[in-house]
């Protein structure tokens, strides 16, 4: 049977982030995707110009459709918007690993949550993870202490994790030095490195790398294996990019996920 997964997240209509990348990554990882919308945006590469939620039963309703007749093998959560629909999220039960990526502004710097709702996230949503992937700047806002080191990274990790989180990565690619991601599980850190790669074209990396570690994961893959594929996967489609639009563009979906670093 073809594996199946689930996105919850917002709409971008440019096509590079959110739950358009989401359903594109699923699919080029040969998942079946299915999706729920939180929000909707009107965006493209240069700007963000609306963030509406929707209805939190709206939302719930979505996931319950496909959960009765589409079991995933894995879900992931992107931009929610609200405390309403974060409620509304944590409320179900997920027979699946779920992925929270806890997703605060977009690549241009727009509100995806509202700042009132980091926490109900940490709270309500975060225990009901398996995997949490921040990056610094929502490592920071999750724990209230500074991220910029990976030093730092590791001391927010166990703080996320002690809130009843499996598995912790914190992801570096906003560090001044070479990007690294860090995996914490059992108390064991485990560290992902990869090159830089310059390019302006990196609009829904974030939503693209946590999609392609849910696909993995809907595949059968353990985590840290599931996160080693993701990492190859997302070097390759930046460095790939299509060159799409006049800001920051999408990256290329049709990526070769054995392509390594
Ligand atoms: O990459 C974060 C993100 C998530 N969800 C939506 C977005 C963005 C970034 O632009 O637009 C809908």
């Amino acid at each position: 049977m073809i594996p199946i997964a689930l996105t919850i997240a917002g709409s971008d209509p440019s096509g590079g982030a959110g739950i358009q990348a989401d359903l594109k990554t699923f699919h080029q990882l040969r998942v079946f995707g299915a999706s729920a919308v939180t929000l909707i945006t009107v965006q493209n590469t240069v700007r963000v110009s609306r963030v509406e939620p929707l209805d939190a039963g709206l939302v719930t309703g979505q996931i319950e459709a496909v959960l009765e007749d589409l079991p995933p093998n894995a879900a992931k959560t992107g931009a929610l918007g609200t405390t309403a629909i974060i409620e509304a999220v944590a409320g179900i039960s997920f027979d699946c690993p779920l992925i929270v990526d806890p997703v605060l502004i977009s690549t241009q710097g727009a509100a995806l949550l509202d700042p009132s709702a980091l926490v109900a996230l940490r709270d309500r949503l975060f225990p009901k993870a398996t995997l949490v992937t921040p990056n610094l700047h929502e490592a920071a806002a999750l724990t209230g202490h500074p991220v910029e080191t990976p030093d730092q990274m590791k001391e927010a990790a166990h703080r996320i994790a002690d809130l009843g989180v499996p598995y912790v990565l914190i992801k570096g690619g906003h560090l001044h030095d070479d990007p690294i991601d860090i995996l914490l599980f059992k108390g064991a850190f485990t560290e992902f490195p990869s090159p830089r790669i310059a390019s302006r074209h990196t609009h829904g990396t974030g939503c693209t790398y946590s999609a392609a570690i849910t696909a993995f994961i809907a595949r059968g893959l353990d985590v840290p294996d599931a996160i080693a594929h993701a990492k190859r996967f997302i070097h390759e489609a930046i460095a790939t990019a299509p060159r799409l639009g006049k800001g920051a563009g999408p990256l290329n979906y049709w990526a070769d996920p054995h392509n390594s670093v």
